[in-house]
């Protein structure tokens, strides 16, 4: 686990620019006098002081100071906030102080970070504030705060109690080794691994719509060349992102787009066309186009009106999509039809018929008209919108990981259990199945993936 740093850090809490309101923060040993210097009044805990903000004895801002001693405050530690006007020169200036006095300018996210390692808060939440901050939606919002207040970190902890119950079970079996199996059976461990990875089954999903909320969900337009695809990155986006030509094989590299539709956030990334080609480059780009087509939520498929209507497309959704998999060496297990929207662009040329399974699939579109672009934006939030009226709370791709490889392990556990093996091997399963579930909630969590976590939030959070 990181360890705690002990020393004074201090940052501008509020947005960069000019406001209304600036706020700068310090959290530390020494925060109160090292704010003392600066504002003259005496404080007292958790009271609104208004007065003067001076450096070197020359008055710069006038403002409120808030001194909360540790440990009842954010971070755990003694906080001030100073709550002067939002002019960026003033603030630099008090920083400036504050330096001088033994501060120093604090890493992004460093306050959360103190408050996780001071155990004010654990991973999952942390993280939530972060998704909070972001959120670009009032359900995403809504479901941030609903883990922010430790409804998905409730969930963890309580499969983890299930866990480590078990656990001390299988521990003991492995002293018995006579009548390991006995015990293994009375303590009903088979029954428990089963309700265990129903459970975490169920989570699973929840969290996955909590992502699809908190995070947007992938949108990757993908066809053959010159279907229009970046076109229609272009008309959803509303700016000219992508380069447009009529040489097929305008596009190499990916290119990402994040755009709100409908107040839905979502994020479309235009591809390469899929073809055979000898050259390099494009060699390169149509690989990263398949690598897409995987990790997508949706999955745009373009193709033109012009190529439907000299070769109709005669097969059924599934069928279609199980041939395109093989075209394009995408494996269909892990793509299915249902992640497929099928998008016949360049209707104005002439408007194609498709098989009445495709009804709920396909869209007609014409970029160069504009006919059919609002309705393709709606489909394509449809399912996030669905996922934000069920999701009861935020997550992220780390935490579902977590989940996933938490019940694989149980999975070989239970397996070994089947098989009889030993209890040794079993309870070695589930001690790394426990691990993983507590590294979502930040127990165990290695040092380089808290770095990782708390550098993506903003400074002086
Ligand atoms: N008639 C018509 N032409 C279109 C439409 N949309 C795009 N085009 C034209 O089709 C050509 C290819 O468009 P792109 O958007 O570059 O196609 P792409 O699928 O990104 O092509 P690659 O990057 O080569 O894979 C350009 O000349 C566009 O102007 C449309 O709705 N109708
Ligand atoms: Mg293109």
């Amino acid at each position: 686990m990181s360890s705690l740093d002990n020393d004074l850090i201090c940052a501008v809490a509020t947005p960069p620019g000019e406001g209304g309101v600036g706020i700068v923060r310090l959290s530390g040993p020494g925060a109160k006098e090292a704010a003392q210097r600066l504002f003259a009044k005496e404080l007292s805990p958790r009271s609104a002081h208004y007065g003067m903000f001076s450096v070197s004895g020359e008055p710069l801002d006038d403002g409120i100071a808030l001194w909360f001693p540790g440990p009842n405050s954010f971070t755990g530690e003694d906080v001030v906030e100073l709550q002067g006007h939002g002019s960026p020169v003033v603030q630099q200036a008090i920083l400036q102080a504050l330096c001088d006095a033994g501060a120093r300018l604090a890493r992004p996210g460093e306050f959360s970070e103190r408050a996780f390692l001071n155990g004010k808060l654990d991973l999952v939440q942390a993280e939530a504030i972060a998704d909070l901050i972001a959120a670009k939606s009032r359900s995403a919002a809504k479901a941030a705060l609903s883990s922010f207040q430790g409804v998905f970190s409730t969930k963890v902890t309580a499969l983890a109690d299930r866990l480590l119950r078990m656990r001390i079970e299988v521990e003991a079996a492995i002293d018995f080794p006579d009548e390991d199996i006995e015990i293994l059976e009375q303590a009903k461990v088979a029954e428990t691994i089963a309700a265990l990875i129903g459970d975490l089954n169920v989570l699973i999903d929840q969290a996955e719509q909590g992502r699809r909320l908190s995070q947007g969900i992938t949108v990757a337009l993908v066809g053959a060349p010159n279907v229009g695809k970046s076109s229609i990155l272009n008309a959803l986006a509303g700016e000219e992102a992508a380069i447009v030509t009529e040489i097929p094989g305008t596009t190499r590299d990916l290119l990402k787009v994040d755009v709100v539709i409908e107040g839905q956030p979502l994020r479309l990334v235009d591809t390469a066309g899929l073809r055979d080609s000898d050259d390099p480059v494009e060699q390169i780009g149509i690989e990263r186009a398949r690598e897409q087509i995987g990790q997508a939520d949706t999955i745009a498929l373009v193709v033109s009106a012009e190529t439907l209507l000299a070769t109709p497309i005669e097969l059924d959704v599934d069928d279609y999509w199980r041939g395109m998999a093989r075209l394009t060496g995408v494996d269909p297990e892990q793509v299915s039809a249902q992640d497929i929207q099928l998008v016949v662009n360049k209707v104005d040329i002439g408007q194609p018929a498709l098989d009445p399974t495709w009804n709920d699939r396909a869209c007609f579109v014409s970029v160069v008209s504009g006919a059919g672009l609002k309705e393709l934006g709606a489909r394509l939030v449809q399912n996030q919108t669905t996922a934000g009226e069920a999701a009861g709370f935020s997550a992220r791709q780390r935490h579902i990981q977590a989940l996933q490889k938490t019940k694989d392990l149980l999975g070989r556990a239970a397996h070994g259990y089947n098989q009889r093996m030993g209890p040794e091997l079993i309870a070695e399963d589930c001690l790394l199945a426990h691990q993983t579930l507590g590294e979502i909630v930040g127990q165990l969590t290695p040092d380089d993936l808290l770095g990782e976590i708390f550098s993506s939030f903003c400074i002086g959070k």
